[in-house]
């Protein structure tokens, strides 16, 4: 595996390096002077684990995540692109199946981040038939992580995309959380046909399997609350925002899910897919998303 050595750094305010993990997935590791760290698969540029200062991680990673080629990794945060949910791609795109390249790094005092690159290929070409470029920085900040996802039409004709940062969020228990900051937007239930509704409750409970789509929903905070405290999630750019949880039916059929570990995790995902984003050649888009608790 190549890698740049100028772009591990080490210095008072924290450090970048790379390391070989899970049947041979290389991963990055940022941390911070202030003790909050990140670890970043450059298999799919897939954001793991997110432990701030005071050792909480922010994520949930399935005990039975499989690392092999092909197969998305379950939890932390899989980059959907550049097609959200089913459709003339596999499920979810290929940016989470696809090994990224570590582009840049940055330590300095109070930051410490990494920038991945994801440029098409031949086999990019097969299924989506044009030339892009993804940059992805993933940064810490005191106790936050923020996200900065941008993508560039490098050919001569114009693309469209859907796509999403699919974040699996630690929770103590799921029947003992509510996601807040919905209230008035509409929905489509895809456990109830895709049929809209209106969200009408200040606080989203669960009490089966709940996959909604919240159209622009990303155009306001977030909060997951449950009996340790609260997650404030931010967006810019996004438009909308999925809520997801399994429940014990739908993650049964999960082998890559372990035993009972549907209660510990809630989906809270920046989103675009109530519009597609059309890309004229040279053309880009970014969006950011941050979390951190109150
Ligand atoms: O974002 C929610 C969702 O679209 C659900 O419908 C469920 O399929 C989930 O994504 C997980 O998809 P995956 O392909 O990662 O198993």
């Amino acid at each position: 595996m190549s890698f740049n050595k100028d772009l591990a750094k080490s210095n008072a305010n924290g450090s970048v390096s790379l390391h070989e993990g899970e049947n041979g997935f290389p991963f990055v590791t940022l941390q911070t002077a202030a003790g909050a760290s990140a670890k970043i698969y450059l298999y799919g540029a897939h954001v793991a684990t997110f432990k701030d200062s005071k050792g909480r991680d922010h994520l949930f990673m399935s005990s039975k995540a499989e690392f092999k080629q092909g197969k998305a990794l379950r939890g932390g945060i899989p980059i959907c692109w550049p097609q959200f949910g089913p459709g003339k791609l596999p499920q979810h795109g290929f940016a989470r199946n696809s090994t990224w390249q570590l582009n840049d790094t940055k330590v300095e005092e109070g930051v410490t981040s990494a920038t991945f690159l994801l440029k098409d290929s031949e086999e990019t070409k097969k299924v989506f038939p044009h030339s892009f470029e993804l940059h992805y920085t993933v940064e810490l900040k005191g106790d936050e992580m923020n996200t900065v996802f941008l993508v560039k039409n490098c050919g001569s004709d114009a693309f469209d995309w859907t796509g999403a940062l699919h974040t699996y969020f630690n929770v103590a228990a799921i029947d003992s959380t509510s996601v807040k900051g919905l209230k008035g937007f509409t929905y489509v239930d895809k456990v109830q046909d895709a049929k809209e509704f209106e969200e009408k409750g200040e606080d989203i409970k669960f009490t089966s399997q709940l996959d909604r789509v919240y159209l622009k929903g990303a155009s306001n905070d977030v909060h997951i609350q449950d009996t340790e405290g609260t997650e404030k999630v931010t967006f810019s750019s996004w438009k909308d925002v999925v809520v997801w949880n399994p429940w014990v039916e739908k993650a049964g059929g999960m082998s890559d899910l372990g035993e009972g570990e549907w209660k510990k995790y809630v989906c809270v995902e920046a989103v675009q897919v109530s519009d597609v984003v059309r890309l004229e050649p040279q053309q880009s888009w970014s969006g950011t998303y941050a979390f951190s608790k109150l």
